[in-house]
């Protein structure tokens, strides 16, 4: 870790269509972000400055699938070199944390299996489906660093959620 270095972090987003991926990273940068579509991998890559407690100045590189999720056939380039990952379920649909398990995990483990995993379970503003102890149960199973209850509808919990995995990934260089 040195003082006057410029940091860049790759954060990916990965879950089931529709989980609201897209919406919280664009909730999270809001109008300052500068988007940049490779269509060659099918991503969207979206660049927030941040600042850490550390005082280091960071750029957070966004990655999202933009198209068909499990389908992607450029997985390397879009996991490799991820610090930090953020996995998505959909609190009104329990098949979403299930895929998470069966499908995500045994994807991450082979691209980059070092990440640090933030577990997010987002809508949490529509009726809740799923109990506390599931998810949590699933969080310890798949070793998350963190469980964090979002809405990128009302933004509960969304700056939080980007501001644990960038402090996470910003560990990897430690
Ligand atoms: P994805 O990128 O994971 O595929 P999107 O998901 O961000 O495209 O979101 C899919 C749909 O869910 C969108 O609805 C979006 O508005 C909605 N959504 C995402 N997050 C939330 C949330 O926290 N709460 C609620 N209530 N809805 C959410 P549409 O109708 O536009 O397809
Ligand atoms: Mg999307």
């Amino acid at each position: 870790m040195e003082k006057n270095k410029k940091y860049t972090l790759k954060v990916i987003i990965i879950g089931d269509p529709a989980v609201g991926k897209t919406s919280l990273v664009k909730k999270f940068v809001s109008g300052k972000f500068s988007k940049d579509y490779r269509a060659s991998i099918g991503t969207n890559i979206f660049i927030k400055k941040i600042n850490l407690e550390n005082k280091i100045e960071t750029t957070l590189q966004l990655w999202d699938i933009a198209g068909q999720e499990k389908w992607i056939k450029m997985r390397r380039p879009y996991y490799s070199g991820a610090r930090g990952v953020l996995i998505v379920g959909d609190l009104t649909r329990r098949n979403t944390f299930e895929q998470i398990e069966k499908f995500w995990v045994p994807d991450i483990k082979k691209y980059c299996d070092i990440a640090p995993i933030v577990l997010l379970a987002n809508k949490n503003d529509l009726e809740n489906l799923i109990d506390e102890k599931e998810i949590k149960s699933l969080g310890e199973k798949i070793n998350v660093v963190s469980i964090i209850y979002t809405s990128a509808k009302t933004g509960e919990n969304v700056e939080m959620a980007f501001k644990i995995i960038s402090e996470q990934a910003m560990k990897t260089y430690y």
